[in-house]
């Protein structure tokens, strides 16, 4: 082999290596932590100049890149040097934030942007570590700090961290990220959705200190099997993880527990106690958790409660619960475009809960992290969903793969949420063996991560037999599921609301059953005649109708309509009506109530 073969080889073996992120640090609200959020530079770089030269291989896998790989943040040190870039001199743009509602002309934009942030930084903790941890950034994100490649994420909805402790200095760094919205047919999701792919750094971003040795993640939860048992497990990461003293406390149960790690840095406990104040919708009641090891400590607030099925009944806390919900995406009301603040997520469930819901679908792709903080918070109910959308690659391992790493990341973050009671696979996925192989693989990956919730997927519905008048669920996923849940659009897609009038159901699986999505177009202010499409009075007149038929399911435990607010869509061109916006919202996106939200409104304050 030749030497310059023989280099490539083993550099790219170590950038390989490099390239893992760390695992997650959980409860980053509760660290000590600086943020990055405001103004960064950008480049738009539709052709990836930056980061491709011109024989089309990466800078960053090249021994010396030179000025044209963007990550160097190169200046010219002479003028005689060639520079064909500068972040200082280029625009600002704002994060968290997409970039297709911050400028006209990314509108539409697919492709790559970088984005640039200098700071300076002095440390607290003489001995303490840092990482640079991104709520998410959508949808392939390559990672660069003082021109060293951190890593490479992919999954435009859930977080990930990298640790910087050894780069770090006290001027002068600079965090460079080329973030890629474009399409792919194998990606998760794929190139066909029904949702706006916003792009960029769409959520916070922070460094996070930690201590040397430091409290990694824990997950706490009431056994699925004895409610008057509270287990856990809490892992350390750092030198001194191994055979550590932790004390876990529940100061309002009375609990101090003294517990040591094992040789991985792991210790997993059973507490037994009786009067716990269990977590539900009338008392969302959150405890104090503190963990504490010599070095580091942290606190969380976890509910504590057991949800589970019985025949076709969802028991919450053992009690029998009709889950009163809605849909939603990850808008933000109050300013439009990718949601992911706290004011964007107390508005969107202060809505939910005006309607009367006690559950909530957010759809499709997980949302940012305070939505289910505060969802634990108001007694919310919540469904999480991966973004696994209509017609993906099911034969393609990385396509697998990436689908498992963005829902391992999502119950990374949010296990301990009491809110958060299903997980739900996928939506509208077509019937297939390739399709039921991936799926079966997936809903298993998940038990075995979190076997104290329940699972789920967005399914379809097909005539019974061939009857023209009977629906029933055909799919070999229902089998897998613990709550049997499908999408449904009689009266919109599928005839007119009065074909509701004539349908019965015939649903054979003795399993809770949920109607994840039914719905219809409406502009909010266009008033017409009940048949006539896009009136408020025909989406009203399809939420009578449609209620009344799956009142009368005798398995159905709740449902979901599509959808809370309208959301944009490239799909939606009908101009005057949609404009690139899919309209079945029940508000419009200026907070205007249609007729249907009323409807439902009612219906929700008459179930019990
Ligand atoms: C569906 C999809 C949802 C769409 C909706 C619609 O079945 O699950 O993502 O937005 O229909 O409006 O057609």
């Amino acid at each position: 082999m030749k030497k310059s073969v023989i280099f490539t080889f083993f550099f790219t073996l170590i950038t390989l290596q490099l390239l893992a992120q760390n695992e997650l640090i959980a409860n980053i609200y509760q660290r000590n932590t600086i943020s990055l959020d405001g103004s960064w530079k950008y480049i738009i770089d539709p052709y990836e100049n930056g980061y491709y030269n011109y024989r089309y291989q990466p800078f960053d896998q090249q021994e010396s890149p030179g000025n044209g790989a963007f990550f160097n943040n190169a200046k010219p040190k002479s003028p005689a040097d060639l520079v064909e870039y500068d972040f200082d001199q280029m625009n600002d743009i704002q994060v968290p934030g997409d970039w297709n509602s911050q400028k006209k002309e990314l509108l539409y934009y697919e492709g790559t942007v970088w984005y640039k942030k200098s700071f300076d930084y002095s440390k607290s903790e003489k001995n303490g570590r840092l990482f640079v941890y991104f709520e998410a950034s959508n949808y392939k994100t390559e990672v660069y700090f003082n021109g060293k490649k951190l890593g490479t994420h992919i999954g435009g909805f859930t977080p990930f961290n990298f640790e910087i402790t050894e780069l770090v200095k006290e001027e002068d760094n600079f965090l460079v990220v080329k973030v890629d919205n474009k399409r792919l047919k194998e990606g998760i999701p794929t190139l066909n959705t029904d949702w706006w792919n916003y792009g960029g750094l769409t959520r916070e971003v922070r460094l996070v200190e930690t201590a040397k040795t430091f409290i990694q993640d824990y997950f706490i939860q009431i056994d699925p099997n004895d409610a008057e048992k509270i287990t856990g497990s809490i892992n350390l990461n750092g030198p001194n993880s191994n055979n550590q003293s932790v004390e876990i406390k529940i100061p309002n149960l009375g609990i101090t527990k003294k517990l040591k790690t094992d040789q991985k840095g792991q210790v997993d406990f059973t507490i037994t106690t009786k009067n716990i104040t269990y977590w539900s919708i009338e008392n969302p009641y959150l405890y104090d958790v503190s963990i504490q090891t010599q070095e580091d400590q942290t606190t969380d607030q976890i509910g504590f409660r057991t949800i589970r099925t019985e025949g076709s009944k969802i028991l919450l806390n053992n009690k029998p619960i009709y889950l009163k919900g809605i849909s939603i995406h990850e808008e933000s009301p109050l300013k439009g475009g990718r949601g992911h603040s706290k004011e964007d997520a107390e508005k969107l469930l202060t809505w939910a809960q005006e309607l009367g819901c006690n559950y909530v679908r957010l759809a499709h792709y997980p949302h940012n992290e305070h939505m289910v903080r505060l969802a634990d918070q108001k007694g919310i109910l919540v469904w999480e969903e991966n973004p696994v959308y209509w017609t993906i690659s099911w034969e393609n391992q990385n396509t697998y793969e990436n689908a498992e790493n963005q829902l391992a990341e999502l119950i990374a973050r949010d296990k301990n949420r009491a809110s958060v009671i299903i997980w739900s696979m996928a939506n509208e996925t077509p019937n297939s063996p390739a399709r039921n192989i991936f799926l079966k693989k997936l809903a298993k990956y998940t038990r075995d991560k979190d076997p104290t919730r329940l699972i789920s997927a967005a399914l379809e519905q097909k005539s019974y037999k061939d009857s023209k008048t009977i629906r029933t669920i055909d799919d070999p996923f229902a089998e897998v599921v613990d709550v049997l849940s499908f999408n449904q659009y009689i009266g919109w897609y599928d005839g007119l609301p009065e074909k509701c009038e004539t349908i019965t159901w015939k649903i054979e699986q003795d399993k809770p059953v949920l109607i994840s999505e039914f719905g219809a177009g409406a502009k909010h202010g266009l008033h017409g005649d009940k048949n006539a499409r896009w009136t408020e009075e025909f989406q009203e007149d399809l939420y009578i109708k449609t209620i009344a038929m799956i009142d009368k399911i005798e398995k159905v435990q709740g449902f979901s309509p599509w959808i809370l607010v309208d959301f944009r869509s490239p799909r939606r061109v009908l101009p005057q009506i949609q404009d690139g916006w899919n309209r079945k919202g029940l508000i419009a996106e200026d907070g205007q109530r249609k007729k249907a939200f009323f409807i439902l409104q009612k219906f929700y304050e008459w179930k019990k």
